[in-house]
């Protein structure tokens, strides 16, 4: 049986792979799937694409062809066991001839119990777990919302040194570097559903569309989803604009926004404000991870990041288990899961 480490090589690259998939792939996971023969070579890679069309496995045994037999396939989750829009992985696996497969994270979306176990009766060697943390990270919003129910929350901010995300006078523009908000375009592009509510509408009047350097709309563009309860956003509003579909939704709490959008097949979400709406998801325990841009400045008065969590002594803070931080264009980026 091989070193442990010699598995990890092949699987980081599956990883990689499976992260080509994002924003591109929703409903379904990102996926990633390296074929090595017995000597050592890399005969096939694949990843999936787009919902609906073929599984990462499929794809690294088309570019292997007859070099699949006896091969180890490398895949970032699970091989399914079902008949979906695409056959069982499992099957074509075995088909194939491949004598080993080492994947990194169960499917929590199995519909029929996964691949693992046919595999395995079949004869085939099955290793689970290697590089899980990566592909778990990858594919984090399938995963959450696979094992939730609900869609998976991200929730970005963007803040002064001091904690502000506006100044008393109420401007909240460029506090984050021209990197920074070029990022937030990426997520867009990445995520299902973008969510606001009417306070940040009425306040600065976004677009909340993903946008290239130009300011013209590029790329796919999520929902964009205004928690309006009181029916406050004008007609004439910016984020209502033919650029993106909208949803206005009078939704009470968080979790029955969540359920009208889970409703709607998405399955990431962006919280991008305000201050109130993401201390009302805070509250409810449905931030799956938070991503805050710290600018290098200082206002000492304005509004606060963050409002409406609660928490009103030490002991109760929130805490984040953050497994990144960078500097982006001068900016400080902090990446991390809430603790519960
Ligand atoms: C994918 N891509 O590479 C793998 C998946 O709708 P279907 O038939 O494409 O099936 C989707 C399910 O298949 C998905 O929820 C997951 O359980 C499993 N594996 N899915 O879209 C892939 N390997
Ligand atoms: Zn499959």
């Amino acid at each position: 049986m091989p070193a442990p480490d010699l598995d990890e090589r092949p699987m980081a690259r599956a990883v990689e792979l499976a992260a080509r998939g994002l924003g591109t792939t929703s409903p379904n996971p990102v996926v990633g799937s390296v074929l090595v023969a017995p000597d050592g070579t890399v005969v096939g890679e694949g990843w999936h694409e787009r919902a609906g069309g073929p599984h990462a496995e499929v794809n690294a045994l088309a570019a292997a062809g007859d070099r699949a037999r006896g091969a180890t396939a490398y895949v970032t989750l699970e091989p399914c066991n079902h008949t979906g829009r695409t056959g069982p992985c499992a099957q074509a696996l075995l088909r194939a001839g491949v004598a080993r497969v080492v994947y990194a994270v169960p499917d929590p979306g199995a519909v029929e119990g996964g691949g693992a176990d046919t595999l395995r009766a079949a004869g085939v060697e099955v290793l689970a777990g290697v590089l899980a943390p990566q592909a778990e990270r990858v594919n984090e919003a399938w995963l959450v919302s696979a094992r939730s129910g609900r869609p998976h929350v991200l929730w970005k901010f963007a803040a002064t040194l001091d904690g502000r995300s506006a100044a008393a006078d109420g401007t909240s523009r460029w506090i984050s570097s021209a990197a920074s908000r070029e990022e937030v375009h990426d997520l867009r592009r990445r995520v299902d559903a973008v969510v606001a509510g009417s306070g940040t509408v009425l306040a600065d009047d976004p677009h909340l569309t993903a946008r290239a350097a130009d300011g013209t709309p590029s790329g796919r563009q999520p929902l964009r989803v205004v928690l309006d309860r009181r029916g406050r956003v004008p007609a004439g509003a910016r984020v209502l604009d033919d650029a993106a579909p909208t949803l206005v939704s009078r939704a009470g709490t968080p979790a029955e926004l969540l359920a009208e959008l889970r409703g709607r097949g998405v399955v990431s979400v962006l919280l991008e404000g305000g201050p109130t709406l993401a201390g009302a998801f805070l509250a409810a325990g449905l931030v799956d991870r938070v991503v805050a841009y710290v600018a290098p400045t200082l206002l000492g008065a304005g509004t606060a990041a963050l409002a409406g969590t609660g928490v009103t002594t030490i002991t109760d803070a929130i805490g984040l288990d953050v497994d990144d931080v960078s500097v982006v264009g001068g900016d400080v980026r902090v990446s991390g899961r809430p603790r519960r």
